[in-house]
């Protein structure tokens, strides 16, 4: 039974300034998914506080939305069957410290003393959620 579906990739701002733009979306490339949206975006609070709707009132918001919006983004829609656990395996644990060797915040990410948890990339966690994010960061789609 086919289960294609499309999720939302972000390389956060550490991702694009340390220049992994090209890994992160070249690993899920290489791996047989298909690339259907791409943009470089700066994000602004009011579309994190829409993207990360569940994150606004806990105690990390403000240092999460200084960290979001220190850089450009990439925003990425890749699409294929069960992508999006491909693309949450890919990516790794949330903390890179705890994160295992071979994905992509295991063998890029650290915890760099800055209080908050920079981990190079966003992945949408479910079909309803990558929808959600899909709109927000490409309402022309
Ligand atoms: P995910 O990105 O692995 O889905 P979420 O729990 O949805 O993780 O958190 C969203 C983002 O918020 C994380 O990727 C990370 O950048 C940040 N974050 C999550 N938990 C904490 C925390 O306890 N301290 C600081 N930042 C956090
Ligand atoms: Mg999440």
């Amino acid at each position: 039974m086919s289960q294609t579906e499309q999720v939302l990739v972000l390389v956060k701002p550490d991702g694009v300034a340390r220049g992994l733009v090209g890994r992160v979306i070249g690993r899920a490339e290489a791996r047989g998914y298909r690339l259907v949206r791409l943009a470089l975006r700066q994000a602004t609070p009011e579309l994190l506080a829409t993207h990360y709707a569940e994150h606004v009132s806990k105690p990390f918001y403000p240092a999460l939305v200084e960290y979001m919006t220190s850089g450009p983004v990439v925003a990425v829609v890749l699409e294929g069957e069960r992508v999006i656990t491909a693309v949450r395996t890919m990516a790794g644990a949330t903390d890179p410290v705890n994160a295992a060797p071979g994905t992509i915040r295991g063998d890029f990410g650290r915890d760099w003393g800055t209080g908050d948890i920079r981990n190079i990339m966003h992945a949408s966690d479910s079909p309803e959620s990558a929808a959600r994010e899909i709109a927000i960061w490409f309402p022309e789609a």
